[in-house]
């Protein structure tokens, strides 16, 4: 039985109180789209700015607790979102509609983050490096940036802030985090957690504001030197004026932006491992992943078989009540869903669609027994016969739509993946390690995959892209520590003398 819904009234949080609201907003299920889920009070750019001058205020301190000691609290954060996993994935359920199970897994992966990072509080190290000169010792030393100013999508509410925040907090900075709107009852639920594992108020700050009072926060933030390093998980679009806002500033961006993700199948590949991760990696998540499957880009001999089993296993899909056991569920928001409706009209005369039919889901165009209740239902799309000119080949579709295309020899198909230019992530499937390596080496995105679907990248190997999918910045595992610290170099001279670089070399 479901329960009956609940209205949460929730505001940001500043300094561990709560903070003035300008506005509200109305975050509904996308699985029952007139269910509102929290009434969430927006601040405005003063709030924002003002954030991050608490923060910068509390990191002075932050950054004084050992860092062993502020991996105890990264472990006591992991600790209470694996005590509270359920409830958090049932909100995150709720609020974007992601399947119950992939909202579990989306939990999981903050406690394995927190589970990487709480020891590396005993890590972070520095080195000692030798110098050229005699009685001479060169340190180098890794310094927290200050405040991080973090801005997050809804597609993943919880864990890729949690990229973010448990990286940023374990090295001794604060963070001002503005989560997606349409996620906010997910993004206060989690700092909630975050707070009660006993950050000290003003340490992280959660601040619900639209993207224009953020921009208009953040540039100010940034004039009055109030925040060090910007984080940005969203589209392309955006990303590009939020690096372009903290280079003129001086400061650096990590940008976690879009993708075109290609599949190459090879006329080896085992076709059926293919089609189970196509439509995993295409229509998992309803294709709003930034590494959700783009463009299928088959070999002319086995695209027949391959787009007949594929269009098959997509009709057959579940589409339904994400509570359920289903492949996706609704689109995270109205404004997805308004654009998804505009992906549809790249659909060209020149193309099949193979997958039956598109748009809404309803009682008139129903799948199997679900008609869609009034929820931002889609059917999942695939169209046959794209070509490398095509907007829907060249550019990012957040939602489900693949495209298909075939190509002749490896070097084509390396060619066509890399067309689009973004470079995020990639899969080929082949039963030869050597086009394995060969694509390896072609592509030009930040993650590939052999045999595996081009979603699911695991929380501690680097994630990031190349090209319009980010500036080369890359999260997760010791990697993002470049991110979230500066080197400080140190020489200590005990010669008792002036002895000078370069020009006091000693002889042999
Ligand atoms: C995103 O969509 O912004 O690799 C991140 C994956 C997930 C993360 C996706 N672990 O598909």
């Amino acid at each position: 039985m479901r329960r009956a819904p609940v209205t949460r009234q929730i505001v940001s949080v500043v300094g561990g109180k709560d903070a003035a609201s300008a506005s509200t907003y109305q975050s509904t299920n996308p699985a029952r789209t007139r269910e509102v889920v929290a009434s969430v009070g927006m601040a405005d750019a003063d709030t924002f700015a003002a954030a991050c001058r608490t923060a910068k205020e509390a990191q002075r301190e932050w950054a004084k607790v050992p860092a062993p000691v502020r991996g105890r609290v990264i472990a006591s954060i992991g600790r209470l979102v694996e005590a509270n996993a359920e409830s958090l994935a049932r909100l995150v359920t709720e609020e974007i509609g992601k399947p119950y199970a992939e909202a579990l897994g989306e939990v999981r992966e903050i406690v394995d983050t927190c589970d990487f990072f709480l020891g590396e509080g005993r890590r972070l190290y520095g080195q000692t490096v030798p110098s050229e000169m005699p009685d001479k010792n060169l340190f180098t030393f890794r310094n927290p940036v200050g405040v991080a100013a973090v801005i997050t999508a809804g597609n993943f509410p919880v864990a890729v802030p949690s990229w973010y925040l448990v990286p940023a907090l374990l090295c001794g900075n604060a963070v001002v985090w503005k989560p997606a709107e349409y996620a906010a009852a997910s993004g206060h639920a989690l700092y909630r957690l975050f707070a009660a594992a006993g950050l000290p108020d003003g340490v992280l700050n959660v601040v619900f504001a639209d993207g224009a009072e953020t921009f208009r926060g953040l540039e100010r933030a940034l004039e009055e030197g109030t925040v060090h390093k910007v984080g940005f998980t969203g589209s392309s679009e955006v990303g590009r004026k939020v690096g372009e806002l903290a280079g003129r500033h001086l400061q650096s961006a990590c940008l976690e932006l879009g993708g075109k993700n290609p599949m190459v199948i090879m006329p080896d590949a085992d076709l059926e491992l293919a089609v189970e991760g196509a439509l995993f990696s295409g229509f998992g998540t309803a294709g709003q992943r930034c590494t959700s499957l783009g463009t299928v880009i088959v070999h002319e001999s086995v695209h027949d078989e391959f787009l007949r089993r594929f269009a098959e296993a997509v009709r057959a899909a579940r589409i339904g009540e994400p509570d359920q056991d289903v492949l996706a569920g609704p689109l995270l928001d109205q404004k997805f869903a308004d654009r998804y409706e505009e992906y549809l009209t790249w659909i060209q005369p020149h193309h099949r669609v193979v997958s039956g039919p598109t748009g809404r889901v309803t009682e008139d165009s129903p799948r199997q027994d679900f008609t869609g209740e009034g929820g931002l239902y889609y059917h999942p799309v695939v169209v046959d016969g794209v070509r490398p000119d095509d907007r829907l080949f060249l550019e990012e579709t957040f939602g489900p739509i693949v495209g298909v295309t075939t190509f002749r020899t490896l070097d084509e198909a390396i060619e066509l993946a890399n067309l689009p230019g973004y470079g995020l992530s990639s899969s080929i499937y082949t039963t030869d390690a050597r086009n394995a390596f060969r694509f390896r080496e072609g592509v030009s995105a930040g993650m590939v995959s052999v045999n595996n679907s081009t979603s699911g990248a695991e929380a501690h190997l680097p994630f990031g892209g190349n090209g319009k999918s980010g500036n080369g910045s890359r999260q997760s595992g010791m990697w993002v520590l470049d991110q979230f610290t500066r080197w400080q170099a140190m020489n200590w001279d005990h010669s008792g003398r002036l002895q000078k670089a370069q020009m006091d070399v000693a002889d042999i």
